[in-house]
């Protein structure tokens, strides 16, 4: 098989890529690991930034979130025992929207069904090789057979856990990396939001957060210990342990149910430089991770799946390679302001093991700050909505 750009991961980076390239008329080919089924049932990210969702409008596939998503003007911030809200429409004019995960991946698997373009699932040991080359090539494994396509680019968009970044020569990259003593323990039930927009809590047992898929599901999330298992936390434990984090008029108004998923997720900041190999291409989780508190990964996966499909169409149409020169630095730029904003969220409102006391006190110094200050609460606001791409 031939294609211009070969895609590895079928998650919103790849996806997403994979529809931009195509209505800029270049061909592509996605090859992922897992089933399509298991690739929606991952439930992750749940809110969009208004890029995001323009994207989505620019490939046709944005009609479903337009219709069901729900627009957030504001989210509140919990501490000292009150609830302080940050207008962010007042501040950017801007909103975000609250659409998950799985839905934005359905809606650009239909788009690339309808455009009749070739995804392979259940593709085992894919493999990138050549990109130092002018002739690079993937191959794979599927059905007992091995298969090889050859590309003119590879785009590795297979999350953090991938081969395109792990093929890379260690001495042409560099990494950075925090990995945060906490994970975040989630879960979604069948019960209305507790408040019309998400609560993000500093409680001196732990951060928590309230978010929702629809006026109908909600999701939560309490800071756990990373050696804890799903199993030590039943529904009732993980309820009780939410009221206690939250100010005592949602924990009185939160509707409980019982759980349809519950995992936990480790909690991490990670970039890796460069993100490009001669013709090989990261993108999206496969180069950085941000911890979920500034609810910013699936967002740049989307501005990563732009810049490079930009830069590609100029590549293919002016017969420039400016754009594929630029697709690094240009996509970095951007990355490393979210990870800053994430780094910091995650550090104002999560309890730290080492800080101790003066490192909580600081905390709600800080809160009480960013809740007063015209300036401090315009600057979270604008990155919370999403800085432009
Ligand atoms: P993904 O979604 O991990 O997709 C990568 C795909 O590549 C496949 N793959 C391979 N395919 C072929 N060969 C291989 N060797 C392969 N190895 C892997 C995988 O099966 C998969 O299908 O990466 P992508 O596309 O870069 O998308 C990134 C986002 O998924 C991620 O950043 C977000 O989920 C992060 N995130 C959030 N982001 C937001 O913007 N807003 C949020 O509100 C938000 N909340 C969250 C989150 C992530 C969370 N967790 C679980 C870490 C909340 C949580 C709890
Ligand atoms: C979510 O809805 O899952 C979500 C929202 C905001 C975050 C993280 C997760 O910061």
């Amino acid at each position: 098989m031939r294609t211009k750009v070969a895609i590895i991961g079928a998650g919103p980076a790849g996806l997403l890529l994979g529809q931009l390239l195509e209505s800029y008329g270049i061909d592509n080919v996605i090859i992922e690991r897992q089933s399509a089924d298991y690739v929606l049932g991952r439930i992750r990210a749940g809110l969009l930034e208004e890029g995001t969702v323009r994207l989505l409008d620019e490939v046709g596939a944005g009609s479903r979130a337009r219709r069901e998503g729900l627009l957030h003007d504001g989210i509140e911030l919990a501490f000292g025992g009150a609830r302080h809200r940050i207008d962010m429409k007042a501040l950017t004019g801007k909103t975000v929207m609250i659409y998950g995960q799985t839905e934005v991946t359905l809606d650009l698997m239909n788009a690339r069904k309808a455009a009749g373009l070739t995804t392979v699932y259940q593709a085992a040991d894919v493999t990138p090789l050549d990109f130092d080359t002018d002739h690079p090539r993937v191959t794979y494994v599927k059905d007992g057979a091995t298969h090889e396509i050859e590309c003119d680019f590879i785009a590795g968009c297979d999350g953090f856990h991938g081969i395109s970044r792990a093929s890379v020569n260690p001495t042409a990259i560099e990494t950075f990396e925090r990995v945060y003593p906490f994970g975040w323990l989630g879960i979604l039930s069948e019960t209305p939001p507790v408040s019309h927009e998400l609560i993000y809590s500093n409680h001196a047992r732990g951060f928590a957060l309230c978010t929702m898929r629809s006026m109908h599901r909600s999701r939560h999330y309490v800071q756990c210990s990373l050696d804890d298992h799903v199993d030590q936390w039943p529904d009732d434990r993980f309820w009780d342990e939410l009221k206690r984090r939250i100010d005592q008029k949602a924990a009185d108004e939160l509707v409980t149910g019982p759980s349809i998923e519950k995992s936990i997720a480790p909690l991490r900041s990670f970039v890796a430089e460069p993100m490009r190999f001669g013709r090989m291409f990261l993108a999206g989780d496969a180069a950085h991770i941000v911890p979920p508190t500034g609810a910013k990964g699936l967002n740049l996966a989307a501005s990563d799946a732009h810049y490079l499909a930009t830069a590609l169409r100029e590549y293919y149409d002016e017969k420039s390679s400016a754009g594929i020169d630029h697709y690094s630095a240009t996509a970095l730029a951007r990355v490393w302001k979210a990870v800053r904003f994430s780094w910091w969220m995650t550090s104002m409102l999560h309890k730290f093991p080492d800080t101790g006391t003066i490192g909580a006190r600081i905390q709600l110094a800080e809160l009480d700050y960013v809740c007063s200050s015209q300036a401090a609460m315009t600057s979270l606001a604008e990155n919370y909505v999403g800085l432009p791409f």
